[in-house]
């Protein structure tokens, strides 16, 4: 009895092992000025991640948060505080959009895909309004939607 037990739990705690391993943490540093992506920067800009994995905001620099402009069909939009590490779980599938509330002008914005893009339409229409209304780093959201493949 008590030696068919063992195997049992091995390949179980095995399993569990495999399943959270699945799901990963991706830091993304939210600072004034970035050596890769430039000055008020989501660092890095562009991320391509899996389902269930979460997006952990670092608030290397103050005075900045994370606002969602577009999530997928069902996702939750999200709205941090200020200067406070925020975690944000990708549960669905299709492209996140998001920006700094205070330096959006200033072109501090975010792309995430997740799995399958799907159709780009609504995201294409929302990263041309924002950059018209940039006074800085006015290519910066298309190129990063650019990178969604
Ligand atoms: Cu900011």
């Amino acid at each position: 009895m008590y030696r068919i037990n063992i195997p049992i739990i091995a390949a179980l705690s095995l399993f569990l092992c495999a399943a959270s391993a699945s799901a990963a943490d991706i830091q993304i540093k939210v600072v004034n000025k970035s050596e890769t992506e430039g000055l008020f920067a989501f660092e890095p800009t562009f991320v391509k991640a899996d389902v269930n994995d979460t997006l952990v905001f670092v608030m290397v620099d103050p005075g900045h948060n994370t606002r969602s402009l577009l999530v997928p069909s069902g996702a939750a939009s999200w709205r941090s505080p200020y200067d406070k590490e925020f975690r944000v779980k990708l549960d669905k599938e299709g492209v996140y959009l998001y920006a700094c509330e205070a330096h959006k002008r200033m072109g501090m914005i975010g792309v995430v895909q997740v799995g399958n893009a799907g159709s780009l339409e609504e995201a294409k229409k929302i990263v041309a309004d924002e950059s018209a209304s940039m006074a800085m780093n006015k290519d910066r959201f298309a190129k990063a939607l650019d990178k969604v493949k």
